[in-house]
């Protein structure tokens, strides 16, 4: 049992070594909320997902904030001893906010494992000590840009590329990088970006060879993403569509996708990541893990979550060295095969440097218990 008996929030921003363009936006900066959780033996660490606007979700940094600030928080504060499976309990009278959720979720995980000197990847279950790494490519100024961004990673040895496309800004350049690399493992992710109506650019797609296409459709239309299923062959992976284990099974069924992208904190962390994996695995669809430029403390998070049997595809998890000039962690890197080491340490096995934490944090509050 473990009792939570303080809450920290901290926003916190670091620079990005580049821009990192979305069919929804750009991202300069990358500017999150940590939770802190403080037990009678231990601290634990949480990363939200969510950005400074509701583009990739509904939720953003401030409705998080507000969110384990005035609910989810006290809630937990509340609670009293507790298991972490219980949180699903004891958040249940908030409807939604998953990323919220996830964040608190995972720092009680972490300070729970760390008082029994676990590894988060050791308590999922992970039969992995090393995870095959991807790298995500935004979308470029030129098509030229693009092919000597991903020159570059292919030759860290990241072991697939993921182009990000948007309608107008897609075939053309993913032709150019399949014509220079024939035999890479290459998929695009439109972000929900186009309709059934594109069914022409599907089916030039559909051409290439690609590994998946991610998110081709709006987020809420498991039965479009069915239809287009049917006429294309690439495997169509869903990202933004699958909020829960409940999602992915209906998203399943419906055949609305061959392979699934866990984030877990898009499903609200890494226990209901766990059962996203489960419903997968059960019904034979390979799943990997998708990533939001996260600082350390998320990238350790979804590598020991990565580390489960399931996870056959190369994942999102890429090195500091891509994202950030200097990450809130000690860095982690890319080995020359393109695998990344899962951290063995308790709980998730990182923590912020200190150092960095206080240089990049923007903003911080403890949580107070519920008013009387
Ligand atoms: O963390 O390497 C990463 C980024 C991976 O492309 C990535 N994420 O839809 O999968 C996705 C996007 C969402 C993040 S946009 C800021
Ligand atoms: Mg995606």
């Amino acid at each position: 049992m473990t009792k939570v008996r303080a809450i920290e929030l901290s926003l916190v921003g670091l620079p990005l070594v580049r821009p990192f363009r979305t069919s929804f936006g750009t991202s300069r900066r990358k500017t999150c909320v940590l939770v802190r959780v403080e037990t009678d033996h231990a601290e634990g660490w949480g990363e939200c997902v969510a950005d400074l606007e509701p583009d990739f979700s509904p939720e953003w940094n401030d409705s998080v904030w507000e969110c384990i600030s005035s609910f989810l928080g006290p809630a937990l504060l509340d609670a009293g001893d507790l298991e972490p499976e219980d949180l699903d309990v004891v958040f249940a009278h908030v409807r939604g906010n998953r990323m919220a959720k996830a964040t608190l979720a995972n720092a009680v995980l972490d300070a729970s494992l760390r008082e029994h000197e676990t590894s988060l990847a050791a308590y999922l279950g992970g039969v992995r000590d090393r995870v095959e790494s991807g790298v995500s490519v935004g979308i470029a100024e030129t098509t030229d840009a693009l092919r000597a961004q991903v020159d570059g990673y292919l030759a860290e040895g990241y072991r697939r590329i993921k182009l990000k496309i948007e309608p107008g800004i897609d075939v053309e350049r993913v032709v150019a990088v399949r014509t220079d690399h024939p035999a890479v493992a290459l998929s695009v992710d439109a972000n929900a970006a186009y309709r059934l109506s594109d069914i022409d650019t599907f089916r030039s797609l559909d051409e290439l060879d690609l590994l998946m296409v991610e998110q081709p459709l709006h987020h809420e239309d498991l039965v479009d993403h069915a239809a287009l299923q049917a006429q294309i062959r690439s495997p169509i992976c869903l990202d933004e569509s699958i909020r829960s284990a409940a999602d992915a099974s209906a998203a399943i069924s419906l055949g609305a996708c061959r392979i699934v992208n866990i984030k877990q904190g898009r499903v609200g962390g890494v226990l209901e990541a766990r059962r996203v994996h489960d419903v997968c695995r059960d019904a034979g669809v390979p799943v990997w893990c998708g990533g939001m430029l996260e600082t350390g403390i998320g990238r350790a998070t979804n590598l020991a979550l990565a580390s489960m049997p399931n996870f056959t595809l190369p994942n999102d998890t890429s090195a500091s060295a891509r994202y950030f000039p200097d990450d809130l962690t000690e860095p982690f890197v890319l080995e020359a095969d393109g695998t990344m080491h899962v951290p063995a340490g308790p709980g998730i096995g990182v923590s912020p440097r200190p150092d960095m934490l206080s240089e990049c944090t923007i903003r911080r509050e403890t949580v107070p218990a519920r008013k009387e």
